[in-house]
């Protein structure tokens, strides 16, 4: 094997636990490659498999509650609208949560293991393991294919042996093994098993009345297959190839799974018969060719290390260790990691990315796996276009329009508005409605702006006039919902209550979320109405929403700096300032207006200072994701060294065994999967946001080069950034210097 330092992942020692795995995928299909000699294990998942079935989850809830918090927090009881939201609104049902599909093993005897390697080449898309077992050299290779909608896993010994094949499905209930093919059988509960409950798993499998599945496999080798109690014995192979298709009952996010499903077997089994015709070399061929056509389409490079023999997870801790300018090569080979799980996580007809990308081990995942859409969602697709995967957002795309539609029965019932909402989470069924918990998170009608921001950018990166046509609707169904719900406070405009998620402030003893109106709020309402009155305009459209922006838009509750020169996070009105309860808050909300909107930019000097004196305040440790804004953040102040700093800090190893608590600070696992703690994908593509947005920024048409160059970065060269207006950029400097510079149409 040869190993490269800025495209490649490789270890000396199996994958003990997921955060050591690594992993394939082709949007739907998700696999987490643990390798191993005795007991070899691919972890499985399908992106369509959740707990739960459609419905609008609104639990009774009615509008009344919002209007009596209104009320309340108008005559600036903030408390107490808090205690009114949490005892009437944030009561409607909880999502989905994502599950695994199972595992497949394959067995051998060894006794003595010698060189073992195990590696994921991302240019390619391949996962690969050999090993030298009681004299006898194995290879092996695996790969999830997109064009052929399978797993393929090719196992090559130089003498013969004997295998076995198994598989196991947490949520199955039936496996059946017939002569060379292993076909398991499931179903998802209905409800999502809660979090670190023991039980989980039982309970889960005892309410089996939801989203059905089908995995398949089936065995072709040299040797002689005998499929019998639940296994495929092999004997006597020097070759085997295993070939694995899933398939789900889902069929939108309303239709329900069981009675409107998809006929998951016969799916399962077209896509497993297409396969084994097709055969491994035939897969791998395209397969390859797909991805490294996506893959090429970008380069950065700050320089090599000369680090491409050492295991990745000795560089990460190398690099951790404060030696980090000796291996530039890890900021290139985190950032092609970013761009390699897209590629594996979301591809056109596949669900968007949750919390976790496409990959999970837990029926009780963290946070169940789910979309939170108050950063976590968004973060995952904040660096797709740049990097000119504008297909692969084509998953957020469709999650949009489920949200849009489910959407709007949430505005009317819950706010008497039009147009359509969302709340901070949401899951394959388009959930919009806001769970039961707490006002600080639950109580967030912005989800459905935010969201909508992908839509115009996307216009803006791709010109394309028939896209915004199609999704001018969403967008001015965002607008609408906002335009009812817009109310007087204090001479403006404003939504209210308010939250900012997901802090607090103080009054007296009591930690409260409701103000009258909040900075992210404010930003995100009007980069809704702005992102519509531009999109109308360019379609040439002239309608009542367009009048009713036009007549709002001077009249929105402006940012303010506040007397320590930090930007307010929320608006009170009442001459007094409550202390934030965590001033180090993971979440920097406030700053929505500098990233990922544009409204504090050079042209607004006081916001960009106050921006800086409010980061400086909230502190550089975060969870993944918080680092991975930040850097974000600092890019767009044009602060390149703090960026790095930031990238470093996310850079640091985070050893799977400990505790997964988010206030140890976030990180990097063995495998290069963000470290929240726990794992959680967001801050992986954040990081990739990071260094885009440090190379190249594009407000109108104007490109700047290196806007935040970090010192370190010397020496460098970036090809086939896109930015806005369908245009590619190749940059090259020297001595912190631009060098070379090429725009040209994408
Ligand atoms: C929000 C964040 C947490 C985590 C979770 C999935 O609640 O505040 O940090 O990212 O979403």
């Amino acid at each position: 094997m040869h190993f490269l330092e800025q495209d490649c992942l490789w270890y000396q020692k199996e994958a003990v636990c997921f955060e050591e795995a690594l992993p394939l995928g082709n949007g739907k299909l998700g696999a987490m490659v643990y390798g191993g000699v005795r007991h070899a294990r691919i972890g499985l998942n399908h992106d369509e498999l959740w707990t739960g079935v459609p419905g609008d989850g609104l639990n009774g809830v009615d509008k009344s509650a919002y209007l009596e918090a209104q009320k309340l927090a108008l005559d600036g009881k903030f408390k107490e609208a808090q205690d009114v939201l949490e005892a009437k609104f944030c009561k409607c049902a909880r999502v989905a949560a994502y599950q695994p599909l199972g595992d497949v093993y394959l067995d051998m005897r060894a006794e003595v293991v010698e060189n073992y390697r195990r590696a994921l080449f991302l240019r390619e898309g391949l996962a690969t393991e050999e090993f030298v077992a009681d004299g006898v050299r194995v290879t092996r290779e695996s790969l999830v294919s997109y064009a052929d909608h399978c797993l393929a896993w090719r196992v090559s010994v130089s003498e013969a042996r004997d295998f076995t094949l198994s598989m196991t499905a947490p949520l199955g209930t039936d496996c059946a093994v017939d002569g060379n093919e292993i076909t398991v059988r499931g179903v998802a509960p209905t409800f999502s098993p809660v979090q670190n409950t023991r039980n989980a798993r039982d309970t889960a499998v005892k309410d089996a009345h939801g989203m059905r599945f089908c995995m398949r496999c089936a065995v072709v080798t040299d040797g002689e297959c005998v499929g019998a109690d639940g296994v495929i014995a092999i004997r006597g192979a020097k070759e085997i190839f295993v070939y694995l298709t899933a398939e789900t009952s889902f069929a939108g996010a309303n239709k329900h799974p069981v009675r409107e499903g998809k006929d998951e077997c016969a799916l399962s089994r077209a896509a497993l018969d297409a396969a084994l015709a097709r055969g491994y070399g035939a897969i791998r061929d395209a397969h390859i060719a797909d991805v490294s056509r996506l893959y090429d389409r970008v380069y950065f490079s700050v320089g090599d290390g000369g680090c491409a023999a050492l295991p990745t997870d000795e560089r990460l801790a190398r690099f951790d260790a404060g030696r980090g300018g000796a291996d530039p090569g890890l900021y290139a080979l985190m950032f092609n990691y970013g761009r390699y799980l897209t590629i594996a996580g979301s591809r056109e007809g596949s669900r968007a990315m949750n919390l976790q990308g496409i990959w999970n081990d837990k029926v009780d995942p963290p946070w169940s796996s789910n979309y939170t859409v108050n950063i976590n969602t968004e973060m995952n697709y904040y660096g797709t276009l740049a990097v000119n995967l504008p297909e692969m957002t084509e998953p957020l795309d469709s999650l949009i329009a489920a949200i849009a539609e489910n959407g709007k029965k949430t505005a009317e019932v819950l706010y008497g508005a039009r147009g359509f909402v969302c709340h901070h989470n949401s899951d394959v069924w388009a959930h919009t409605v806001p769970i039961e918990g707490l006002a600080v998170y639950s109580y967030w009608p912005f989800g459905s702006g935010w969201l909508c921001r992908h839509l115009m950018e996307k216009y803006e990166y791709l010109q394309d006039r028939d896209y915004l046509a199609r999704v001018y609707p969403i967008l001015r169904d965002a607008a609408r919902f906002y335009l009812d719900i817009l109310t007087d406070v204090d001479g403006y405009r404003a939504v209210c209550p308010s939250t900012s998620p997901e802090n607090y402030f103080v009054v007296g003893d009591a930690r409260v979320a409701t103000a009258k109106s909040t900075a992210m709020g404010m930003a995100i309402v009007r980069e809704t109405l702005e992102n519509c009155a531009r999109a109308a305009e360019i379609l040439g459209i002239s309608d009542d929403v367009c009048a009713e922006i036009e007549q709002e838009l001077p009249r929105l509750m402006p940012l303010r700096i506040l007397p320590d020169g930090r930007l307010e996070e929320w608006y009170w009105g009442d001459g007094i300032e409550y202390p934030e309860h965590e001033p180090h808050h993971r979440h920097t909300s406030q700053l929505y207006a500098l990233h990922p909107a544009r409204q504090i930019t050079e042209k607004t000097p006081d916001l960009m200072a106050a921006a800086r004196k409010t980061l400086e305040a909230r502190g550089d440790d975060g969870t993944g994701w918080s680092l991975a804004w930040k850097i974000n953040f600092f890019a767009r102040l044009c602060d390149g060294d703090h960026a790095l700093k930031l990238m470093k800090m996310q850079l640091k190893l985070v050893a799977p065994a400990a505790e997964k608590n988010m206030h140890n600070g976030g990180g990097t696992y063995p495998n290069l999967f963000d470290a929240h703690p726990p794992f959680q994908i967001d801050g992986n593509f954040g990081f990739v946001s990071g260094v885009c947005e440090m190379l190249v920024r594009c407000d109108g048409d104007e490109i700047v080069p290196l806007p935040a160059l970090p010192a370190e970065w010397r020496n460098g060269e970036v090809r086939g950034l896109r930015v806005k207006g369908n245009r590619l950029v190749d940059l090259k400097w020297t001595n912190g210097e631009l060098t070379d510079m090429k725009v040209y149409d994408a």
